[in-house]
This record gives C-alpha cells, structure tokens and sequence, in this order.
C-alpha cells in the first residue's frame, strides 16, 4: 500500500521546523506549504485556521493518494507519534526495546507538556521587555516579569535543563538507550532556544550542548536546514 502524500503547514521561526527535520531523518516525501509570520510574530491565523480551527503550525495533511480524502494532524507530540508508528517502516528511529520504546512515548508528552510551558513564558517576557513602551509602564512591565520569572519560570526551566543533562549523560548523549530517536529531534527545537533566549550557558550543559552539536551535523538537520533557508527562514 501507498504512503500518503504528507504536507507539511509550515511556519517560519516556528516547532514546524522540527517535523520536517524527522521526515528528511525517515527519508519521506513530503511538500512544504509555508506561511510566514506578521510583524508582531503572530501566525497567519485565518489562513492556518482553513486547515484547522486552532491555526497553530505545525499541522500536517496526509493525503490519500487513490481517494484523495484528507486527514488533518495537529499537535507537535501527535504528529510525531503518528509518524513514527505508521511511516517509519524500516525503523529508523525504531527502539525494540519495549522499555525503552515506553521511554520514547513518555518524551513525546513531556516536551510539549512540562518543558516548553515555562520557555514560552521566558519567550514572552523577553517580548515584552523588549516592546516599544513606554517610561514607566515598561518599568512596571519589567518588574511584573522579573518578578515571575525569578519566583517561576527561570527556575522552572533549570530545572528541566538539569534533568535532561543528566538524563542525556546517563544514556550515551541521547534521551533514551543510547540511539537517536524521534525525542531527540522533537526535544531539539526548545533545547536550542534556551541558549539562543540566554536562559542557560553552553558551558554549564555539555552534555545538552554536545547533543544539540551532534543533531545538527546529521545529513536530515542539514536538508530540513536548506528547505527552511530557501524560504528566507533560519529554521
Ligand atoms: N502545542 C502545539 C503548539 C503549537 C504552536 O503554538 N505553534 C506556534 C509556532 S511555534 C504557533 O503557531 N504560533 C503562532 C502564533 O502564536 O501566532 C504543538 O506542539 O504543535
């Protein structure tokens, strides 16, 4: 039986870097709808919202080549289980083990669920404190997000950064047993945007740093990097 065609809604700047990341790693085929952020670095909502009534990217079509009916994926986490459970037919980021194939399903919540919330926090005070407002609102702006950042997020983020040090470290500088697996390519995308907000230095996680130096000298980093550079994106 024929694959279905997989389209893929992409945003600029965005997790759906990390989707084509994990096809290119599988070697399928897919096609790249794009969409390009707005000046205040929203989504095109309405026009994302055509394919589904949330309008966040990722989201993927799969099309069925015969009927030509249509399913609709939404959902960071989802979209990778789905695809690694019905298109990674070699398996390629297979885990035999059934622990350790667990242990991949358990990643494929946690990074949306528990190690994304307190960065998209971080993201948007960082926002803020940067917007044009001005004197002294923006000092209030500041201390509200000083505030919660101190008693909040920024120690919520070291914390899950020292957990995934240690975990990384404990299984040979990957997530889990040892082998790349569909978890590291979805963890990648927020690991690399903790160094790049500044919310931790390279050199007090090397094993998160080396990690994140191996992923991206993969020849499916660097294929999935010249799609998104092609449309004017860093990823
Ligand atoms: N939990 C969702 C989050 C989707 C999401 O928020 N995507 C962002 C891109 S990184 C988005 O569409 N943002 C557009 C906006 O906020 O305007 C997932 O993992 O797919």
């Amino acid at each position: 039986m024929s694959l279905p065609l997989i389209r893929v809604h992409w945003l600029n700047e965005s997790r759906a870097f990390r989707v084509l990341f994990l096809l290119e790693q599988l070697k399928l085929d897919y096609e790249i709808v794009s969409y390009r952020r707005d000046e205040n670095f929203r989504a095109p909502e309405e026009e994302l919202k055509k394919i589904h009534p949330l309008g966040r990217a990722p989201m993927i079509e799969l099309e069925d080549r015969t009927t030509g009916e249509k399913k609709v994926l939404v959902e960071s986490g989802y979209i990778f289980q789905y695809i690694l459970s019905h298109f990674d037919t070699d398996g390629i980021l297979k885990n035999n083990d059934p622990e350790m194939a667990e242990k991949i399903q358990y990643y494929l919540h946690y990074v949306e669920g528990s190690l994304q919330p307190p960065l998209m926090m971080e993201l948007i005070f960082s926002m803020a404190r940067k917007a044009p407002i001005p004197f002294p609102i923006s000092y209030v702006v500041s201390m509200v997000t000083g505030k919660i950042s101190s008693e909040f997020s920024a120690g919520e983020v070291k914390n899950q950064i020292d957990y995934l040090e240690s975990e990384i470290g404990k299984n040979q500088g990957f997530l889990v047993g040892g082998k790349l697996s569909g978890a590291d390519i979805l963890i990648s995308y927020p690991l690399m945007y903790v160094f790049d907000l500044g919310l931790a230095h390279k050199e007090d996680y090397p094993n998160i740093s080396k990690f994140l130096e191996d992923l991206s000298t993969l020849d499916s980093y660097a294929s999935a990097k010249r799609k998104v550079n092609a449309l004017g994106s860093d990823y």
